[in-house]
């Protein structure tokens, strides 16, 4: 397994994100990535790389050119600060000009500041996501992005949920052109960026597990009748679940969406891995074991495709690198049975 560390993702520390008007401690901190690269890297086998460098062109696929530029920009703007949102865009209005109302133009939350170094660390993951994919395009049977930001809450034009660009829906689009891609999303968040990139496609399948957003963020998408809309029509599929979802529910839900997944018959898979649904989760309200991501990471590496693993959530910070650790020795486990 090759595993690709971003390391520019040290600059990036959101010292806190604004919840219900209160300035709280930011849970996606840096000792995240850092403790799950410390257990991944104690894997026999495993190797770690730096990201290459990619055209940006393969970001600007997936997201609209002028919110890359915005987040590119508004670095400058920022100087040493975090920026925050104050007000939302309420009506199509082409171009706002004033400095507040700017920075609310592409966001959609106030868990998602915008410093100096935003667009560097953010192209730095996608970059990540991106060496991960051209690695198995060249052939190796699967890689893990150690994505820092996460990306799957970011939309065409939209940060939000702590993540600036949508790492796994870049590195399926990149896939994209050599055949089929399913994208499988096993945060515990609904992953409402991927579902809008590719709300319209029939190439790309995208299958998201995830806390009922009646009761969790993103609260406005998520629900089991967003089945794609035009040619991508039945090629986005929801599995909402009720809080406290324990690992036999889980299991039963994870087996039914591995099965579209095998009616598609993708030529590659790309896995949206937040470890946010273990029950010791501070956020998340599932209840996974530790055991279970062995099971499932099993499970998914039975599908028998080549594989990129993107980084998304999981904020225990002392227990991430055990749970990422039993997850990546379950897929791996399986696919050398499979050889
Ligand atoms: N103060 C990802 O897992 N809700 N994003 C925070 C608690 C935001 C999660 C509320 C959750 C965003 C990538
Ligand atoms: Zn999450």
């Amino acid at each position: 397994m090759i595993i690709v560390y971003p390391s520019h993702h040290l600059r990036h520390r959101p010292p806190s994100e604004i919840f219900n008007g209160v300035a709280e401690p930011h849970a996606e901190v840096p000792e995240r990535i850092e403790h799950i690269r410390d257990a991944v890297c104690a894997i026999s086998g495993v190797r770690i790389v730096l990201p290459k460098h990619f055209p940006l062109s393969w970001i600007e696929q997936v997201h609209n050119p002028n919110y890359v530029s915005y987040l590119a920009e508004a670095g400058r703007l920022a100087g040493n600060q975090y920026m925050y949102p104050s007000v939302f865009p309420y009506a199509n209005h082409g171009g706002v000009v004033n400095a507040i109302a700017k920075r609310g133009e592409f966001t959609f939350d106030m868990y998602t500041p915008v410093s100096s170094t935003t667009y560097q660390v953010a192209c730095g993951s996608a970059m990540a996501a991106l060496t991960a994919a051209s690695v198995v395009r060249r052939g190796e049977r699967v890689s893990y992005a150690l994505c820092r930001p996460p990306g799957h809450h970011a939309e065409v034009s939209r940060m939000g949920g702590y993540c600036y660009f949508n790492n796994a829906a870049v590195a399926a689009n990149y896939l994209s052109t050599r055949g089929k891609v399913t994208v499988l999303d096993i945060d515990v968040h609904h992953g409402n960026g991927t579902q809008h990139i590719f709300y319209e496609r029939s190439d790309v399948q995208v299958i998201n597990i995830h806390a009922d957003p009646k009761d969790k963020f993103p609260f406005f998408s998520g629900g089991a009748n967003e089945t794609g809309a035009g040619l991508g029509s039945m090629f986005n599929t929801n599995y909402p679940l009720s809080l406290g979802t324990a690992d036999v529910a889980y299991d039963r839900t994870l087996v039914a969406a591995l099965k579209r997944i095998r009616e598609f018959a993708p030529e590659y898979l790309v896995v949206s891995v937040g470890y946010d649904a273990h029950v010791n989760d501070p956020i998340g309200g599932l209840r996974l074991s530790t055991p279970y991501y062995r099971r499932m990471a099993s499970r998914i590496a039975a599908l028998n495709l080549p594989t990129v693993l993107v980084q998304e959530g999981g904020y225990n910070t002392a227990k991430l690198g055990l749970v990422a650790r039993t997850f990546a020795e379950g897929f791996l486990y399986r696919q050398n049975k499979l050889k």
